[in-house]
């Protein structure tokens, strides 16, 4: 079973599954009430956070994937309300959707456009980490390698 990690200064190492997401209080049942466009249901970063104990020592959070290849780090003071996407119905947030855990932020500026973007919507995530200085980040940073990244995965934006 596919669990999201959290790690970082100041908290408690943690793993979640779907079962744990789905018993944090925060649950959003349908992510497009908030986010136009956007299917599946999912719980508040600020809940996950809460559960692990979170003190102030994180400033930055960085989001990568189970596999690694991607990777964005942002200020968490941005994303305070972003979410956790991990249902789709009763089951889990399939793999095409940017399941089984998929990191989206409400209201996001265009990619490419600042610290935080849409580039920061981190799918098949694997791993949450908090730190006082920013983390990895593989984020295309120009027009043309964002072009390229697009091809690549088969973004629809
Ligand atoms: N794991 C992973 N997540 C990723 C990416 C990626 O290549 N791998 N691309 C990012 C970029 S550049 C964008 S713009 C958004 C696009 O998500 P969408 O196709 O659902 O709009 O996903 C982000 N999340
Ligand atoms: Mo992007």
């Amino acid at each position: 079973m596919t669990r999201l990690r959290i790690e970082g200064e100041g908290i408690t190492t943690s793993e979640f599954g779907f079962a744990e997401l789905a018993q944090l209080p925060g649950q959003i049942t349908d992510v497009s009430q908030l986010v136009p466009g956007r299917e599946g249901g999912g719980v508040r970063l600020h809940s996950l956070l809460e559960a692990v104990g979170r003190t102030s020592a994180g400033t930055y959070l960085t989001l990568e994937s189970a596999d690694g290849t991607f990777a964005a780090s942002v200020p968490l003071e941005a994303v305070r309300e972003a979410i956790i996407v991990y249902r789709l119905a009763d089951g889990p947030l399939p793999p095409h959707k940017g399941g089984p855990f998929r990191f989206l932020i409400p209201q996001v500026e265009h990619c490419t456009t600042g610290e935080v973007d849409a580039c920061a919507n981190v799918k098949h995530l694997g791993c949450i980490r908090l730190s006082q200085e920013p983390g990895r980040d593989t984020r295309p940073t120009s027009a043309a390698a964002h072009a390229l990244l697009h091809t690549h995965t088969g973004h629809s934006s």
